[in-house]
């Protein structure tokens, strides 16, 4: 039974950006709502709560383990002005998707770029009311995101 299973660890799959968004259970926002992305954003059961998964995303190994993980991105309408956008990181856990992290990047800010480079998660961040950008950098430590300098 042993070698069985390592067996089947040597084999795992790799994820793709489809298996992301239908077979990953998403805990998002204050609430940890769980939410699934197959079919477009995911309401609340009242319907005035969205969480919508939206582009650009990035993929590469960010636990280290040789598989492919994925950062993206998932923005929170609450129904009022704010419109709150997370981070995930979503790992590659034995062929299947996992989220491990989920930090909150600013309220009505876009991502016009996100990249993974040697497991650190690049963000370029503008936010849409006064056009101001910046950058931010994200490394898995354990099961969590940190901020991290240049
Ligand atoms: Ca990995």
């Amino acid at each position: 039974m042993a070698i069985l299973v390592l067996w089947q660890l040597d084999r795992e799959k790799e994820i793709s950006l489809h298996d992301v968004r239908s077979d990953t259970v998403f805990h998002v926002g204050v609430w940890s709502t769980r939410v699934r992305f197959e079919n477009g954003p995911s309401w609340n059961s009242l319907g005035n709560i969205s969480f919508e998964f939206v582009e650009p995303y990035a993929s590469g190994d960010l636990d280290q383990d040789g598989d492919r993980d994925y950062a993206i991105l998932i923005i929170n309408d609450n129904g009022g002005s704010g419109k709150f956008l997370f981070l995930v990181s979503v790992l590659n856990h034995y062929g299947r998707p996992l989220q491990s992290s989920t930090v909150c990047v600013g309220d009505r800010v876009a991502v016009e770029e996100i990249a993974i480079e040697d497991a650190v998660i690049i963000v370029d961040i503008v936010d849409l009311r006064f056009g101001k950008e910046w950058r931010k950098r994200y490394r898995l430590i354990g099961q969590s995101l940190h901020p991290v300098s240049e």
